[in-house]
């Protein structure tokens, strides 16, 4: 279990505070533009070739990027982050795993994505509690002219879709900021009517005995696992739910990653 130091147990209760009243909780400066900008820099060039969307939900000028974790290691400390790692273990419980982390570039031109929750996935009848969480980082400033993700605050509250009226609220954000949002809060990527892209990357999390949305563990295969921060690969699934959800042949995933290592604790996942 994470022991929080005073400081930042204030802040996860202040995230935390927000989630549970707006379905989501701007963080702003947790990055230095100037770190934003380098980590940016190498989004693009790893998307560089990646074309657009197949559908209208992934956006026809919108480049994503999937499988993060087994292309750059700029957004290690990202996913580790302390506050949004206490936060989510307030909202997710202690076992949680990476879920469907996804650069999203909205390009010129990309029309509004449809609103929708990424917990929408399971299909689990309601109420339940959070199963999913998802933490907008954002490399660019987000803006309503950008396609800053468009959300309906509260929302998570309500079983229904929110009606054609609901207020919009922008999550307009200076680049460096992070967004997190349940999974339960209707959003949906903006409109972009600028000629400019607008680079976030949404790193989901989610309940570690759901099935994760991408399977990490044929992207970030063994050889690369073990060269990885032992969190961060416990957080792709290189775990066990507790007491054993998860096992390979009978044993803790982490003992086929290093067979002479001790048998880990069963740890958060
Ligand atoms: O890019 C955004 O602002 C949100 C995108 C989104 O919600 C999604 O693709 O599921």
């Amino acid at each position: 279990m994470t022991t929080l130091v005073p400081d930042l147990e204030h802040q996860v209760a202040d995230v935390v505070a927000r989630l549970d009243e707006a379905g989501y909780a701007i963080i702003e400066g947790v990055l230095t533009r100037d770190d934003a900008r380098t980590i940016g820099v190498e989004l693009r060039r790893l998307l560089d070739g990646v074309p657009g969307g197949r559908n209208p939900f992934e956006g026809y000028r919108t480049r994503r990027l999937y499988a993060l974790f087994a292309k750059t290691r700029v957004l290690d400390p990202l996913a580790l982050d302390p506050l949004v790692l206490g936060a989510l273990a307030a909202v997710l419980g202690p076992h949680f795993q990476l879920s469907g982390p996804t650069g999203i570039e909205i390009g010129p031109g990309e029309a509004e994505q449809i609103l929708h929750r990424d917990e929408d996935i399971y299909p689990v009848p309601r109420p339940h509690p959070q199963l999913v969480a998802n933490v907008m980082w954002a490399f660019d400033d987000f803006t309503v002219a950008n396609g800053a993700t468009r959300l309906v605050a509260g929302s998570h509250r309500t079983v229904d879709a929110p009606p054609p009226d609901a207020p919009m609220t922008f999550a307009e954000m200076p680049a460096g900021s992070v967004m997190l949002y349940l999974g339960s809060l209707w959003h949906g990527g903006g409109a972009n009517r600028t000629d400019q892209s607008r680079l976030g990357v949404a790193i989901e999390y989610c309940a570690s005995w759901l099935r994760p949305q991408e399977t990490h563990l044929l992207a970030v295969l063994p050889d690369q696992a073990r060269t990885l921060a032992p969190r961060l690969r416990e957080l792709l699934g290189y775990n066990v739910y507790p007491p054993f959800l998860g096992y390979v042949d009978g044993r803790h995933p982490e003992r086929i990653l290093e067979p002479d290592a001790p048998q880990p604790p069963h740890r958060s996942a």
